[in-house]
């Protein structure tokens, strides 16, 4: 059988077509470091923050390597720290984001960097950033949570180190 030299361009460009769709959706799912929020990092009860010893007062709480933890509870319509008073981190640092919701699920991005997660009643979700010089960051809901959704946004601070307030973090 003989075939046409333009088929076999054209089957040749269908196969790449293929293996690149494929490629693509194997990044997607393996390569970008994009996870659903699961067990994985422990279960809270969302009824019970109050009782959890770091949701019950969270905010920004000094890791044992030097990094820097921060506990956000998302709840209809604010994000706590990040709304009433912004979430401030010293620069340089690593931060670890430690998220949950209170009540439904809500959305936790930091506007303009990778750190973007859902919050999830009962489910903890871990993202953690290097942040670099000071900044100011916005704090967005990206899931739509009810009637106040558009206003759920916060402040997250990046400051300089000597400025960082340690009485704002609990040991
Ligand atoms: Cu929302």
């Amino acid at each position: 059988m003989e075939i046409h030299e333009y088929e076999k361009l054209w089957l040749a460009g269908a196969l790449l077509l293929i293996v690149g769709f494929i490629a693509t959706v194997a990044y997607g799912a393996v390569g970008a470091g994009v996870a659903m929020v699961d067990d994985e990092n422990g279960t809270v009860d969302p009824d019970a923050l109050d009782e959890h010893p770091k949701f019950s007062d969270p905010g920004v709480y000094e890791s044992e390597d030097g990094g820097y933890d921060v506990y956000v509870v998302a709840r209809q319509y604010m994000f706590q720290p990040g709304t009433q008073q912004p979430i401030e981190v010293p620069a340089n640092s690593t931060v670890t984001f430690h998220v949950t919701s209170a009540d439904v699920i809500h959305g936790f991005e930091v506007v303009g960097t990778n750190a973007n997660t859902m919050a999830i009643p009962g489910e903890v979700a871990t993202i953690t950033v290097e942040v670099g010089g000071p900044q100011e960051y916005g704090l967005l809901c990206h899931e739509y949570c009810g009637s106040g959704h558009h206003g759920m946004e916060g402040t997250v601070r990046v400051v300089p180190r000597s400025q960082f307030n340690a009485t704002g973090v609990s040991a």
